[in-house]
């Protein structure tokens, strides 16, 4: 299933806002209307449904936040474990390594030469995997140092891709035709939790927790259980860390680069914006919150292309849709692709516009017509992170550098259960 929310997405747009298909030879019931969505993500009626593809990356994931199941102890536990750490403040710690890891890549970019193309989604993607490996464990990867990408990252995207293509594929298709692709990704798994598990050991052998995300894991205890998390949770957590804290931020990076390298006049804003916030010297902490504009585009960025572009949720007990009745059990797939591009949001919801998110401006009903983040109590846990980290990468690119499209370039959107921008290449040259 290739792309298959942009399909889900033109479906809607022909059938409407709620509709049944069969995706080999799965009923799946799409939902993207704005009063249907606010239906199903009823905390009360409805809740998370992992769905066939976050069933499977549980291959590599477990019971990890993202990919446990709603009754799961370890997810509880974990969630006011980790909690704390992924609050906006919590932000300020994550700050400088944010920082220093996007000064890293500008050198990189340096070295490459104002007239290289450079491959922003291939970028983004080392950026948002640095960040997040220092801060949960402390972990430098150098992935600007050199060619060859981590093995560890080598097969966790290679699983991602797999898990992917195999979401509605059939057991015996899996078995017989991709065989050896199917032994090689149970292979993968195998490694890259030993990987992990290593440095898991490691640290619990150092005898100092540390003051990162794994540090916490391994020092604190669930305050409603007196319990800790198990070795094999806290893997399961690290690996959550780098699957979903990876590709989504270096999807909206990658897009957004993308957007302000078509809208001279929203770089400029932003570049006078930064100019304004923090003219000499680096950006602090503080500074982040003061970026207004800039999160107009992220916003705007986040609502064309949600990166994560839809989400399942699971009827808890019989229930309606508008004049639709679902029996307790049965799911909903919800097209972030369609509602973000929903009749509320204006005549005109294909263009790249961050002033809809001007105060004056934007949708009163926001709140049913935009969820980049999910829903609920299973709702994103890295939020926070994710803008600070963003915005901090953005505003330092933006400032320092002219963003340069390759003529004739149209955005093909590539699906690997997350979203990016297909071979997207940009002259990033310092601005003189
Ligand atoms: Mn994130 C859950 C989108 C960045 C860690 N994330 C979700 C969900 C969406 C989502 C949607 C809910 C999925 C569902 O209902 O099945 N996440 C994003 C987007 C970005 C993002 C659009 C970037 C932009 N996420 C991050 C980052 C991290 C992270 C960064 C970690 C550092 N996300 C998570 C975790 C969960 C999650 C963990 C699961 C939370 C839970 O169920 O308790």
């Amino acid at each position: 299933m290739t792309e298959s929310s942009q399909w889900g997405m033109r479906d809607a747009q022909k059938y409407g806002s709620i509709f049944e298909r069969n995706v080999f030879g799965t009923r799946v019931t799409y939902v993207s209307g704005p009063t249907e969505v606010a239906a199903v993500n009823d905390e009360k009626t409805w809740a998370k449904f992992l769905g066939v593809p976050l069933s499977n990356l549980r291959s590599v994931a477990g019971d990890g936040l993202f990919t446990a199941h709603n009754s799961e102890p370890s997810w509880a536990a974990a969630h006011a474990i980790l909690a704390p750490a992924f609050t906006q403040s919590a932000m300020r710690g994550y700050h400088d390594a944010m920082v220093a890891r996007t000064t890293r890549l500008s050198a990189y970019w340096d070295e490459l030469g104002a007239d290289a193309w450079v491959d922003v989604p291939a970028d983004t993607n080392k950026l948002a995997l640095e960040i997040i490996s220092d801060v949960a464990f402390g972990h430098d990867f150098a992935s600007f140092d050199t060619a060859e990408p981590h093995e560890l990252i080598v097969r966790i995207s290679r699983a991602l891709r797999y898990i992917n293509r195999a979401a509605y594929s059939h057991p015996v298709v899996e078995a017989t035709v991709f065989r050896r692709q199917r032994d090689r990704h149970e292979a993968d798994v195998v490694a890259v939790r030993r990987i992990v598990d290593d440095i898991v050991t490691a640290r619990r052998g150092s005898g100092d927790g540390g003051s990162d995300l794994l540090g916490l894991m391994l020092d604190t205890v669930d305050p409603a259980t007196g319990q800790g998390l198990s070795d094999e949770n806290i893997r399961n957590q690290i690996l959550t860390f780098l699957v979903a804290g990876q590709e989504t931020s270096a999807g909206v990076m990658a897009f957004a680069l993308h957007f302000l390298s078509l809208h001279p006049e929203v770089a400029e804003r932003v570049r006078a914006e930064v100019e304004l916030i923090r003219p000499e010297g680096e950006l602090r902490f503080e500074d982040v919150g003061k970026l207004r504009y800039l999160r107009r585009v992220v916003d705007e960025t986040l609502r064309l292309w949600p990166v994560a572009p839809g989400y399942f949720r699971k009827a808890r007990q019989d229930t309606w849709v508008g004049e639709h009745p679902f029996e307790k059990g049965e799911w909903v797939f919800v097209v972030l692709l369609q509602l973000h591009r929903d009749a509320g949001w204006g005549s005109d919801p294909e263009a790249f516009d961050p002033d809809r998110f001007e105060r004056s401006r934007v949708p009163a009903n926001l709140a049913d017509l935009y969820k980049p983040f999910g829903t609920g109590m299973r709702a994103c846990i890295g939020r926070q992170f994710a803008y600070h980290e963003i915005l901090v990468a953005l505003a330092m690119i933006v400032q320092q550098r002219t963003l340069v499209p390759e003529t004739g370039y149209v955005l093909q959107v590539e699906e690997t259960i997350t979203l990016k921008p297909r071979d997207l290449r940009l002259q990033v040259g310092r601005r003189s």
